[in-house]
């Protein structure tokens, strides 16, 4: 096995040999190596191109807020890291290696401050990632101190990294080794460029710094999500589940970001809780699922908006995920059966979960999930929208000048407090039970565990050799995990390096009457509900009488898996199997952030103890990832040459393919760049008029001989059924590498020209 970026990963030596072996077995097909969806022809499939096109906007009236005056400040950066030859993050699914590209993915910053304590600021970033994690953020806050200068105002305290649960970008960007065994390791270059895009999303944000508003309001998506997970969900107490109408939260909330100078509005910031589990586990072009296509289309749908600023930023941020699956049709049984997957195990009829997937608004279209994560991320687009376009008439303007932010990190091995009833409980060192290898209806698991497995002996021997081969729990260990079956005692393994997170970051934002929760796992739907209101009842004497807000934002900082309530832990579902401390884990976030909820009153100084420092394994991490040798163009021809032509005409609807010599897409990221564009002809003058940010341009990368190094680059794009009529030709914009002393030269290629009408 080769190993690239030696920067970033040291070479495997004998110490490892046994735990190669280890990642064999992994290899041999891991947690969840599935296949999900089926791939038929696809059928009448075509997008509106999102907003450009958008049905004529009156203009808003930009109504004065009758809010107190803030700090506020967007900015978004691109974060696109290795397109191809990466695994995903999200799925942990071996053979799900990267191909190419959709839609890149960006991080988004939010910054808010007070306008008299200008140091009382927090930066708030929605990643396109499956979560936050801890080396990125150590690489983010070292990005960002070394701007110097003003900058030294965001540090730990303030700044929260949550991603948005996207699970089809690229991986190996993890601190810790669980979720790098999936993809063969860590890269350098993946975590970089998810680092650079964040602070480079910062600077831009804090350059936009301004006084403003902030308003909100919110909104029921009644047809966006489903709970994946009820079995669990009705151990809730049935006097709990009373007090709400559905199994899992419906509510996305809106907030804006409203300068004072003109009266734009510059970016919004959402809430809602919906899975990134769109696009299925065997489509391997990037992109930022629902909440991807959310975010862009509605940054396009500001374009030119009169009551928008130039530089829209919305950011949609996750929520109380845990639960939430955005395959609004159920879980059905591939198994030709027509059943749906059983309420207690999601398992068909041969008792096992692997033929049960579930199913998104627009599955009939059989394209991996493509078109209902469009739907899905409409669906969001649509709710939010409607929204912003009733501020004014309607909405709840942030009143309360202070704005407050604390962090410090805690170790959840073995630590005791008191319930609210006095009891006093324990949480554990992180550990997986049974069933988080049986997977979810998002993405089954690859072997025979079915969720509420006991821990008896299962038909899965590899499982039970990697077990063995792992480490059995202790004692202690065990107790404490009580009733969870442990499968995987990640949280007692730190060769060659911690395997998962036992210090998590506890952190709440608050400005104003508006809280944020910023939690390092999926929270289920109870979860949050009951984290959201202990914080909520404990943030009422700090916002002046104004009832606060509570909303819940995350995975962040780090990705501590799942926190399930401890009636739902004692099902051991998946998501139970995953709260990876035990089962007070979620009373445990509770207790951390409403016992400092003091450092969010309006008078409040200083900060909380910072805790022990997570360990950092950036530059300890092993890596399989080899690099790019070199690229060749075949005898006769040259880079970028179009091998095979786009028709001379087609009609609106149509997929436009144009294929071209290519070369691999990791010697250069081209971020904030674009690998793909169309463009249409004006007389003289070319202009183009898509990029990698369209969904419906896909950019697809094969390796054709890897020997000589030969690639090519297939450019579609899927015209939309309202595309404008025109003359167009397709670009690649392409970087090779020279197998002798290694440079990079960029090259592009030019299509013939078509017609669409
Ligand atoms: C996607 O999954 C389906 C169902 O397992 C399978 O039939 C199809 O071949 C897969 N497609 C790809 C591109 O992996
Ligand atoms: C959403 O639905 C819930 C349950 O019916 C309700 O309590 C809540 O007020 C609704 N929210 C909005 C914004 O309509
Ligand atoms: C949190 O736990 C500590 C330690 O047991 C206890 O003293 C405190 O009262 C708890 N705080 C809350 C808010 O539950
Ligand atoms: C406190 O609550 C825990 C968890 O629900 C329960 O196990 C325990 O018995 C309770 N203790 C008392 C004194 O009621
Ligand atoms: C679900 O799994 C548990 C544990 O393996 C088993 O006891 C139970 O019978 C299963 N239920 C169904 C409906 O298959
Ligand atoms: C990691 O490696 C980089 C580059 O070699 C170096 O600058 C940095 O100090 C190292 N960090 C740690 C924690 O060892
Ligand atoms: C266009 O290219 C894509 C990606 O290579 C391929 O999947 C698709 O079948 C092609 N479509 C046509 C109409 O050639
Ligand atoms: C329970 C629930 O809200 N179900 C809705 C899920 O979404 C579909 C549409 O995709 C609706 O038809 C259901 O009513």
């Amino acid at each position: 096995m080769a190993r690239s970026y030696s920067s970033a990963s040291r070479t495997p030596g004998r110490s490892v040999v046994a735990f190669i072996s280890i990642f064999s077995l992994f290899v041999l097909g891991a947690f969840v190596a599935n296949r999900l969806g089926a791939e038929s022809p696809r059928r009448g499939f075509y997008f509106e191109h999102a907003a450009r096109t958008n049905t004529p906007v009156e203009p808003k009236v930009r109504a004065e807020s009758t809010g107190d005056k803030y700090l506020i400040g967007v900015g978004k950066a691109d974060i696109t890291g290795p397109v191809v030859e990466i695994g995903f993050a999200g799925y942990a699914d071996l053979s799900q290696t990267g191909t190419g590209l959709r839609q890149r993915i960006y991080s988004r910053a939010f910054i808010i401050g007070d306008v008299n304590n200008p140091d009382d600021r927090f930066v708030y970033l929605v990643l396109d990632t499956q979560s936050g994690d801890t080396g990125v953020r150590f690489g983010i806050l070292e990005g960002v101190a070394a701007l110097g200068g003003d900058y030294a105002v965001y540090g730990q305290g303030n700044i929260a990294v949550t991603g948005t649960h996207a699970h089809s970008g690229p991986g190996a960007w993890f601190n810790y080794l669980l979720p790098q065994v999936t993809s063969l390791g860590f890269d350098k270059q993946s975590y970089q460029a998810i680092v650079d895009g964040a602070v480079l999303s910062i600077k831009r944000a804090h350059e936009s710094l301004t006084e403003g508003y902030l308003d909100f309001g919110a909104v029921n998506i009644t047809d966006g999500n489903l709970s994946r997970s009820l079995y669990a969900y009705l151990a809730n107490p049935a006097s709990e589940r009373a007090q709400f109408t559905d199994d899992v939260d419906k509510e996305m909330t809106v907030l804006k970001f409203q300068r004072a100078s003109d009266g734009k509005n510059m970016g919004i910031l959402t809430w809602y809780p919906v899975h990134g589990t769109s696009i299925y586990q065997n489509s391997t072009h990037v992109a930022g699922d629902n909440k991807g296509v959310a975010e862009v289309m509605f940054e396009k749908a500001m374009e030119g908006e009169d009551s928008a600023a130039d530089g829209f930023v919305a950011g949609f941020s996750q929520a109380n995920v845990g639960d939430t699956t955005p395959n609004t049709l159920g879980a059905w049984c591939d198994d030709g059966s027509g059943q749906m997957c059983s309420l207690e195990n999601s398992t068909c009829a041969d008792g096992k979960s692997q033929a049960c997937h579930g199913r998104g608004p627009l599955f009939e279209q059989l394209d991996l999930g493509i078109a209902s994560c469009y739907e899905i991320g409409k669906r969001q687009y649509d709710g939010a929208r409607s929204v912003y376009d009733s501020f004014g008439s309607s909405g709840t303007a942030v009143v309360g000048s202070s704005v407050k932010s604390f962090h410090f990190y805690h170790d959840m091995s073995f630590w005791n407090f008191q319930l609210d009833n006095g009891t006093e409980v324990q949480t554990c060192p992180a550990a997986l039970g049974y069933s988080f290898a049986a997977g979810t209806s998002d993405g089954p698991g690859a072997f025979d565990f079915t969720q509420g497995d006991s821990g008896e002996p299962s038909a899965s021997p590899v499982w039970e050799v990697v077990k063995s081969l792992l480490r059995a729990p202790s004692p202690e260990q065990q107790a404490c995990q009580n009733p969870k079956p442990v499968l995987l005692d990640v949280g007692e393994m730190d060769v060659p390096y911690p395997w998962s997170p036992n210090i998590i970051d506890v952190q709440l934002l608050r400005v104003g009457q508006f809280v944020i929760i910023v939690s390092p796992s999926e929270a289920t739907t109870m979860a949050g509900r009951r984290w959201r209101a202990a914080v909520k009842a404990a943030a009422a004497d700090l916002t002046d009488g104004t009832e606060p807000r509570v909303v819940l934002g995350g995975p962040a900082n780090t990705y501590a898996h799942y926190v399930a309530t401890p009636e739902e832990y004692g099902i051991q579902r998946y998501e139970g199997a995953s709260t990876l401390f035990g089962q007070f884990e979620l009373p445990a976030y509770i207790n951390l952030t409403v016992s400092n909820i003091q450092y969010l009153a309006p008078d409040a100084t200083g900060a909380p103890d910072p805790g022990p420092t997570p360990p950092d394994n950036r530059n300890s991490s092993l890596s399989f990832i080899t690099g790019v040798v070199q690229d060749n163009a075949p005898l006769g021809k040259s880079f970028g040459d179009c091998t095979s032509q786009p028709q001379a005409s087609y009609a609106r609807g149509a997929v436009v393919n144009a294929t071209f010599v290519g070369a691999n897409p990791r010697n250069n990221l081209r971020l904030e760049q674009t690998f793909a564009a169309i463009e249409k002809q004006d007389g003289d003058t070319w202009t183009q008029v898509r990029d990698d940010a369209d969904w419906s341009l896909v950019y697809t990368w094969t390796r054709t001989d890897t020997i000589l190094g030969y690639s090519d680059v297939t450019i579609s794009w899927e015209t939309e059924a309202d595309a404008e009529p025109g003359t167009y030709r397709t670009k690649y914009y392409g970087d090779s590498k020279a197998l002798i002393g290694g440079a990079i030269t960029a090259f592009e290629g030019t299509s013939n020209t078509f017609t669409l009408s």
